[in-house]
């Protein structure tokens, strides 16, 4: 067992501890991998700090780097079957699912392959025919990347892609929960022919092995994707070295469903918008916010749906959704749940865990509806990260009123990944959307995404943005070069003063 993967060698951790890996829908032993210590967080920054500083990769053609990034993409289609079960082994989410995200982790490293040698800086036009002022881009450094266990390989190549395609070296720390998928990329990258210390891999509890990749000097931007409580602790250590940081934490995210919606498109799209993949997605709908005059008709109808579900783990070909990722957010689920009951929410389905001997060693909830639910609901405040959806109404005797009480509350959060509006009148569907705080907007559809679109989040869903040309330009750095090609004195000091410089 060798699954850290510093200086280009697989390690053990240097105390020799492991962790054990079990299947979350039935408990079943995945994988024993190494759990790293702090020294060798360490290692790692250094080793990706000194194969920085010689230009290993930073130096690399920009056509080289753009043909690595797609070669992974072909070796993820080759191997496909073999990743999508590695995820889906990790997750307990059923395969059908971890196969697109195989598809979609190819298509972000594609995208950044062509984004890699797109766009090498541009010229300035100074109005001074001896100057030449150019705007140029570089990597910023060694990253630290640390990503969740929800999408573990997807949210990786957020990162990893853009961070390669500028030229920067890396440390990778996943969840210690999903490091499968993790170690398998690097592998890939190892026998593709990455520079030995551009890539390396830290497994281990975050609490442990973050601190070194977070606070130390050597590291120039860290990127995670995980909790808000996690994220804000994160950006803390991160700001005595002033580095970058680039957090993604997760939403509170509006469903906001309007009477003249296609009832048909907005009661499947309100399913799928939390019930996919157990609501372990930071962008999923659990708010659902519907129009008064439509609510008791399109609640019955998600009732009668949410209980039809199938549940199952990842090789039940009847299932549509899997199990939570593990025992301690499971519970957590509980009692958010609980909580929503006790301030008044009403249980209309689910609130509970499956019965049944093939449930039995997995951490499987039911997909819950919480209807008469208000803002001021912890339940709706808070993230579940659950298959939980709460459902609150408006209402106005304008057009105008109904859409400003619409907004009012689905705004009405820290949070601002994303949002939804349902509605056939197109100019409501854009002025909803226009007023939504959040980062990501669909209009009459829940949930899908390109690599070429920016991805992040308004309020404390977190800072900067992933995917698009905003996530290659987060890893790098800007810089400006003046070149006077006719240099002469100017004279300011101890002459007659006759024009300025800065
Ligand atoms: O995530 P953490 P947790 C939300 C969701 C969930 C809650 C907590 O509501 O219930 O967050 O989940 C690493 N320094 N999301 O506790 O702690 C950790 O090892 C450096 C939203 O599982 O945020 C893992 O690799 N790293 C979400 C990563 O951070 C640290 C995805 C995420 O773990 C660290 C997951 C530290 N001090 C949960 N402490 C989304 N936005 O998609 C932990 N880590």
């Amino acid at each position: 067992m060798h699954e850290l993967f510093i200086d280009g060698e697989w390690k053990e951790a240097s105390d020799g501890n492991h962790r054990r890996i079990n299947c979350p829908a039935d408990g079943a032993l995945v994988a024993e991998v190494s759990e790293a210590t702090p020294d060798d967080a360490t290692a790692a920054v250094r080793a990706a700090r000194r194969a920085f500083d010689t230009g290993l990769w930073a130096l690399t053609p920009a056509t080289d780097r753009a043909m690595l990034l797609s070669q992974v993409a072909d070796r993820l289609q080759q191997e496909k079957e073999t990743v999508a079960r590695l995820e889906a082994l990790d997750t307990g989410r059923i395969i059908a699912e971890t196969r697109i995200d195989v598809d979609d982790v190819t298509a972000v490293f594609r995208y950044y392959s062509t984004l890699a040698a797109a766009d090498a800086g541009r010229i300035v036009d100074t109005g001074m025919p001896d100057v030449v002022s150019k705007v140029v881009y570089e990597p910023i450094g060694v990253c630290s990347l640390i990503t969740p266990w929800n999408y573990p390989l997807l949210q990786t190549s957020w990162k990893v892609a853009p961070a390669l395609a500028a030229g920067n070296s890396f440390v990778l720390k996943p969840s210690e929960l999903t490091p499968s998928t993790a170690i398998w990329l690097l592998a890939t990258l190892e026998e593709l022919g990455l520079p030995a210390g551009v890539g390396n891999l830290i497994l281990g509890a975050g609490g442990r092995v973050g601190p070194p990749l977070t606070e130390s000097p050597e590291v120039d931007l860290v990127s995670f994707t995980g909790g808000l409580v996690t994220g804000r602790s994160i950006a803390a250590s991160a700001a005595p070295t002033v580095k970058k940081v680039a957090l993604e934490l997760g939403g509170k995210n509006p469903n906001v469903v309007f009477a003249d919606a296609d009832f048909e498109a907005a009661v499947d799209g309100a399913m799928n918008a939390v019930f996919y993949t157990s609501g372990e997605v930071c962008s999923a709908g659990t708010r659902l916010i519907i129009e008064e005059s439509i609510h008791d008709e399109f609640v019955a109808e998600l009732v009668k749906r949410t209980e039809a579900i199938k549940i199952g783990g990842p090789f039940d070909e009847n299932a549509e959704t899997g199990p939570l990722i593990s025992a301690a957010h499971r519970d957590k689920v509980e009692k958010y749940v609980d909580a929503g009951i006790a301030e008044g929410a009403k249980l209309l389905v689910g609130g509970r865990r499956p019965e049944g001997e093939k449930y039995a060693n997995g951490y499987y909830y039911l997909p819950t509806i919480l209807d008469g639910c208000s803002t001021e609901m912890s339940c709706v405040q808070d993230e579940s990260f659950g298959p939980v959806i709460t459902v609150e109404t408006f209402s106005g005797h304008t057009r105008d009123e109904a859409e400003s009480e619409a907004l009012r509350i689905a705004n009405d959060t820290v949070y601002g990944l994303a949002g939804a509006v349902w509605s056939q009148d197109g100019g409501r569907g854009e002025r909803v959307a226009a007023r939504l705080r959040h980062g990501t907007i669909w209009i009459n559809d829940f949930g899908p995404y390109v690599p070429g679109a920016e991805w992040g989040g308004f309020k404390q869903s977190g800072v900067g943005r992933e995917l698009g040309q905003q996530g290659l330009d987060e890893y790098r750095e800007t810089k400006h070069i003046w070149r006077n090609t006719r240099p002469a004195p100017t004279h300011w000091f101890g002459a007659e003063n006759e024009g300025g410089q800065l």
